[in-house]
């Protein structure tokens, strides 16, 4: 029996009973746990320490980046690398594999991540988050190699996200189970909160940019609007503008998310904003393990082989019902 307040530390360890996570896995989480402690400290404060604004930068996605991605970047990469866990990491604010120290090549484990996500919504003190994934490697010895970073999201050994939000939180999920974790900022632990999260069969939430429906295919925009019509079983939008905090509150009170494809350019491959590797696998994962669905327009999302480490994919993800309504309304489409 899982026990409320466990810590992080005692639950990687099994001390409440579920099975212990492997040492190297542990490992890469603890590290994750106290880079997550500190940027929770500094996001707190951020308007009297500085870290609000942009920088002049722009990132490999042609974004401007925020002054917090960056702190939160280099204070993530610099504790992957100094506490040796990792043999190679990949980041949403770095065009490229970043290397792992020298001791870090022994390590067996690869790590993605978004340093914060919900960049526009920094400065305005909206809730933020760290999304992360861990596999293992595939090559042998040495420093990580690309093939070690394009495995599909199945591969995952463990995924989740910090969210930055009324409380501190940690999501994650390695073997099967999704647990939840709150920050005790006193004691500088994360303690168990919410074990064994299921998300309802069904949800009365909606979630998507609805300034974008223009952009849409034709079966998503019926399937939005039969949402919204009056004899639908009145779900409700809410949209924050980050995805780690929309996709939390959908998790625990059910729901769909929708992040689809802009078609306007026909010929062009429909796709979408969000990145598959360090946003939709881990949240993906997540979402299987606690009884949903996760796809692009027609296919799973974990089954996806990614081109590259940013890989932009459409994302339709939340209860089982609801996303098996979205893609029945897609197939009486296609079949009409
Ligand atoms: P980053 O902030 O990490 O770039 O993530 C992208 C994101 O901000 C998601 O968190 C969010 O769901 C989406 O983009 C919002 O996009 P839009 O402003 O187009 O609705």
């Amino acid at each position: 029996m899982q026990l409320i307040g466990e810590s992080l530390r005692g639950h990687l360890l099994g001390v409440g009973g579920n099975k212990p996570a492997d040492a190297g896995i542990a490992a890469v989480l603890q590290e994750l746990a106290r880079a997550a402690c500190v940027i929770s400290r500094d996001v707190n404060r951020a308007g009297l320490v500085g870290i609000l604004g942009r920088t002049d930068q722009h990132n490999v996605h042609g974004e401007t980046v925020q002054k917090l991605d960056v702190y939160a970047n280099e204070l993530l990469v610099d504790g992957l690398r100094k506490s040796a866990v990792v043999c190679g990491i990949a980041s949403e604010e770095s065009e490229n594999i970043i290397s792992p120290s020298a001791a870090g090549e022994k390590s067996d484990y690869i790590v993605y991540f978004d340093p914060l996500d919900g960049s526009s919504n920094i400065d305005v003190n909206v809730s933020i988050g760290t999304i992360f994934a861990i596999y293992r490697r595939r090559s042998t010895k040495g420093a990580a190699t690309l093939e070690d970073f394009l495995q599909t999201g199945r591969d995952q050994v463990a995924a989740g996200y910090f969210l930055y939000g009324t409380s501190t939180m940690l999501v994650f999920t390695a073997v099967d189970s999704v647990n939840g974790f709150t920050l005790d900022s006193s004691a500088g632990e994360f303690r168990l909160s919410h074990p064994n999260i299921r998300t309802p069969e069904r949800g009365r939430i909606y979630s998507c940019n609805e300034s974008n429906s223009g952009t849409w295919d034709t079966p998503t925009q019926e399937y939005v609007a039969a949402l919204k019509s009056t004899s639908s079983r009145a779900y409700t939008s809410r949209y924050v503008g980050s995805f780690v905090a929309d996709f939390h509150r959908n998790l625990l009170k059910g729901g769909i998310f929708l992040y689809p494809a802009d078609v306007r350019e026909p010929g062009k491959p429909a796709s979408g904003k969000l990145r598959l590797m360090y946003e939709c696998n881990p949240m993906a994962l997540l979402q299987e393990h606690a009884g949903g669905l996760a796809v692009d327009v027609e296919h799973d999302i974990l089954d996806i082989v990614p081109v590259g480490i940013h890989h932009r994919v459409p994302l339709v993800i939340g209860s089982r019902i609801d996303v098996g309504e979205y893609l029945a309304r897609r197939r009486e489409h296609r079949a009409a």
